[in-house]
């Protein structure tokens, strides 16, 4: 049924411009459901992990900077196809090509500043998940809204 979970991050930008309750409030309004959520500043070391894959890349270094800059909003969002869902509601890597209506179409302007993070594949949101939360840190509970939002 492609029931799942995804790590997505507000990073520092987001964070500092009070765009929290606005972007949680969207993934709230699609019907997903919130199983995890911190705030913490992170250390360069963990931006370095997070964003591992991308460490040969030549903008690595500002985005690890970027990353580690202030506090950023740590969540797992729960759902139908939530992975492939929660980056159509962010929109594109870069804001001048993501379309009105996403997160990044409506509320950033450049790619070193796109104020949030989601998981590209259910691998790399296992990963993130395993990386930025505790076992005990992550919620399991039902909602009874779930017949009017899953048939
Ligand atoms: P996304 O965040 O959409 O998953 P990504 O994983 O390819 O994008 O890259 C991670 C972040 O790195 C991205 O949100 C912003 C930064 N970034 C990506 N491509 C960039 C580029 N060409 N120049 C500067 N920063 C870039
Ligand atoms: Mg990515």
């Amino acid at each position: 049924t492609n029931y799942e979970r995804t790590f997505i991050a507000i990073k520092p930008d987001g964070t500092e411009r009070r765009l929290v309750g606005e972007i949680i409030g969207r993934f709230e309004k699609k019907g997903f459901k919130l199983v995890g959520i911190k705030i913490l500043h992170p250390t360069p070391e963990q931006a370095a992990k997070h964003y591992d894959d991308l460490k040969s890349k030549p903008f690595f270094d500002g985005l690890v900077k970027y990353f580690s800059s202030g506090a950023v909003v740590c969540m797992v969002w729960e759902g139908k196809d939530v992975v492939k869902t929660g980056r159509k509601l962010i929109g594109e890597t870069n804001p001048a090509l993501s379309v009105p209506g996403s997160i990044r179409g409506d509320l950033c302007i450049e790619v070193g500043r796109n104020i949030i993070h989601g998981s590209d594949s259910t691998q790399s949101a296992n990963d993130e998940i395993t990386l930025w939360f505790g076992e005990t840190e992550v919620t399991n509970y039902e909602s009874p809204l779930e017949k009017f939002i899953y048939e």
